[in-house]
């Protein structure tokens, strides 16, 4: 091994200061090493040059005010130089959901100038297979001067290159960075090393190295593993709701074979991995990627779907009810988050739905959100934040989608004139857990 590949990693820079970045560089920097955190945003740079942070995961602004105050992290929007450079920034797809690089180029070309021999360079950012070899071409252009290094080719490079992809759970982010096992996949078997050396400092987890591509393909791999997965779920859901069986109940029942193990079925998926990552195999390679395209399509269309369950539950309660008429009827939506326990509304199929119901109910839409104090923009001046028991007692028709733990209590006062719309069998797992 050659002595720079055993050299230690002084200073590390993380470009790009969102979900990945933040955290990993506030763990870096917890590990005694000095970190630069590179973001164009200079919000975002002040805030965390004080001490606090732009996004919400748990204890994630406690390990950030410590690092900062202890001079180990500093943030700023101009690359200096660095031994490690971790580029994490984001991917999101076109129009043709072809995945935009814009922002990878762009962090590239901001590190070109001052890459020097030895330098450890790390893409994060989901990808399509092929970007890290792109990433290298494009830094080859701006810096003649370097040899970069070449797939599989094991000749001498002056820059190891590798891709690593972040595989945390949003809401676990800060324990899963430490414990998760990590993929390294090497431009070259030196520059896997190099890249092991560099997570060792701060992963329990195992360090498994293989190739760039098979790495970039293994993260769009297993988000389309779940993407496919939910999507059996979420047909099934609507299988089950022609033949008048619960779905809930069946998920229960085939899951104890001890060879199935079927995820559930929601109200679509949201969130800004699992309904993008499946793109990125796909338009690369629509012959060959059916079954990722259709499983994409199945849960795109989930939320229509839940939408149509709402105007026919709304259509049940004036036929119970013939006097009202539906400007009447009180909707409820429990929950605007994309998953269960957090705050985030990014690609919510939640939010989704409820910005439709507010565009088609003329009656009352009431919106029991409890990690938000006040409603996004677009739900403002159409529907009202409620606490979750004032709105259970006044609502006609409810509509579950969300799975907060603080929702489990109240189900018993639901009234018995309201007609409910359950996309996340809270209700059936409640009544079996109470049975
Ligand atoms: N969902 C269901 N049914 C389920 C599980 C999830 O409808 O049984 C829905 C959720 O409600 C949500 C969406 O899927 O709307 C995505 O949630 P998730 O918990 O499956 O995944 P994310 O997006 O929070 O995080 C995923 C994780 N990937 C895998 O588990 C393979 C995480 O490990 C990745 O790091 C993350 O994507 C990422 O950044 O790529």
């Amino acid at each position: 091994m050659l002595a720079e590949e055993l050299a230690p990693f002084l200073k590390v820079s993380v470009i790009g200061l969102g979900y990945i970045g933040l955290p990993t560089s506030a763990v870096l920097a917890s590990r005694k090493i000095q970190v630069l955190g590179v973001d164009v945003n200079e919000h975002v740079v002040e805030t965390i040059n004080s001490g606090k942070i732009h996004i919400v995961e748990p204890e994630l602004d406690i390990v950030v005010h410590a690092v900062v105050t202890e001079g180990l992290l500093r943030a700023t929007t101009v690359p200096q130089a660095a031994d490690a450079f971790i580029i994490a920034v984001p991917t999101p797809f076109q129009a043709n959901h072809h995945a935009d690089l814009c922002y990878v180029k762009e962090a590239c070309l901001a590190i070109a100038p001052i890459l020097k021999k030895g330098d450890l360079i790390i893409l994060e950012s989901t990808s399509p297979v092929g970007t890290t070899e792109k990433i290298a071409q494009w830094l080859a252009e701006q810096r003649p001067d370097l040899v970069f290094p070449t797939f599989k080719e094991n000749s001498k490079a002056d820059i190891y290159m590798a891709y690593c992809p972040e595989r945390v759970l949003p809401g676990r982010i800060l324990r899963e960075l430490v414990s998760n096992d990590r993929i390294i996949g090497g431009m070259t078997m030196a520059c896997a090393h190099r890249a092991v050396q560099l997570y060792k400092t701060f992963v329990e987890g195992e360090c498994i190295i293989t190739d760039v591509r098979t790495a970039e393909l293994c993260k769009l791999t297993e988000n389309s593993f779940r993407d496919v997965n939910i999507a059996f779920a979420n047909e099934l859901s609507m299988i089950c709701d022609r033949l008048n069986v619960n779905v809930w109940e069946l998920l229960n029942l085939a899951n104890r074979h001890p060879r199935v193990d079927i995820l559930q079925p929601g109200p679509g998926v949201g969130g800004h991995c699992i309904a993008v990552d499946p793109w990125f195999i796909v338009s690369e390679l629509p012959e060959e990627a059916r079954l990722i395209r259709t499983a994409r399509e199945v849960n795109d269309s989930k939320p229509g779907w839940v939408l149509n369950k709402v105007k026919e539950a709304v259509g049940d309660f004036i036929n119970e009810n013939p006097s009202k008429r539906t400007n009447e009827v009180t909707i409820t939506c429990l929950g605007l988050a994309f998953k269960a326990n957090i705050v985030d509304t990014r690609e919510s199929p939640a939010l989704k739905i409820a910005e439709e119901i507010a565009q088609i109910h003329d009656g009352p839409l009431f919106i029991v959100e409890p990690y938000l104090t006040e409603l996004p923009s677009s739900l403002q001046s159409k529907a009202a934040l409620k606490q979750v028991d004032e709105a259970i007692v006044e609502t006609d028709v409810l509509l579950i989608l969300v799975e907060h733990t603080l929702f489990y209590s109240i189900f018993s006062n639901i009234p018995k004139h309201c007609k409910v719309v359950d996309t996340r069998g809270v209700l059936f797992n409640q009544a079996r857990e109470y049975a």
